[in-house]
């Protein structure tokens, strides 16, 4: 799957997809991110990509040129062709709400483009006629999507057949699940004084298997109810909690 990501600032994301999981995935041919700078497609010498709002008013506005340029050379759109096949998703606190739902949509598509805001926002031509999406990471405002859209690349490629270690991956994931996840342990068995749950270190894997989603049960109740109401429960799992 690739990520090109449109910023004024590259050198903020080139970091953190340079390490870890997301590098080796890289490695494998399982992820490619493409990092481009909306400034090298902004037209004239000052390469200008903000300007003052029409109607007045603080702040600055991200100017339509240089994010149409920038996203149709690198997309190979004609200007004013139609819209992408690949995904445009503008990274803004007006957008839906990224959750793991959004995650695993997005793991379905080869191509997808990022482009990340700055200043007080996009001139709404860039939401109207070049976006297909809008996403947020939640409520509150940062001064700019590039690290919205490491989240996104983020819980994305994790998602992708491969990325993770482990088989299994990202099945047992809070919120996968519908529920936050189980208590994890390892050595010591004991620390400080603090002993790991008998049950754990029992070798009874039916047992293991029950504690484990009985906390996870207790955990959702207790910290994020909202989440409980929306699970699927089964009879046993109503029993869980009721314990
Ligand atoms: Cl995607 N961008 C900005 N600037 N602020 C945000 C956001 C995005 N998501 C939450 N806050």
């Amino acid at each position: 799957m690739r990520f090109d990501i449109f910023t004024l600032f590259p050198e903020v994301c080139a970091p953190y997809v340079q390490e870890s999981i997301l590098k080796r995935a890289q490695a494998a041919g399982l992820l490619e991110v493409q990092l481009h700078n909306i400034r090298d497609h902004a037209p004239g010498k000052h390469q200008v990509t903000d300007d003052e709002p029409y109607g007045g008013g603080g702040g600055m506005v991200m100017k339509p040129e240089p994010v149409f340029n920038a996203v149709e050379a690198v997309l190979g759109i004609e200007a004013g062709a139609a819209p992408a096949a690949a995904p445009v998703i503008l990274l803004t606190p007006q957008g839906r709400t990224f959750n793991q739902a959004i995650a695993y949509e997005l793991a379905q598509h080869e191509r997808i483009a990022l482009v990340c805001g700055r200043y007080e926002g996009f001139d709404e031509r860039i939401r109207e006629h070049l976006a297909t999406d809008e996403l947020s990471i939640g409520d509150y405002v940062l001064t700019g999507g590039e690290l919205a859209a490491l989240i996104v690349v983020d819980a994305v490629a994790r998602l992708l057949p491969g990325v993770l270690g482990d088989p299994t991956g990202a099945e047992d994931d809070s919120f996968a699940m519908g529920l936050l996840e189980y208590p994890h342990y390892t050595r010591p068995a004991e620390y400080r004084g603090w002993r790991v749950p008998d049950i754990l270190v029992s070798g009874d894997h039916a047992k293991v298997a029950r504690w484990r989603r009985q906390q996870a049960l207790q955990r959702t109740r207790r910290r994020r109810p909202d989440l409980l109401d929306r699970a699927e429960l089964t009879d046993a799992d109503r029993k869980l909690l009721g314990e």
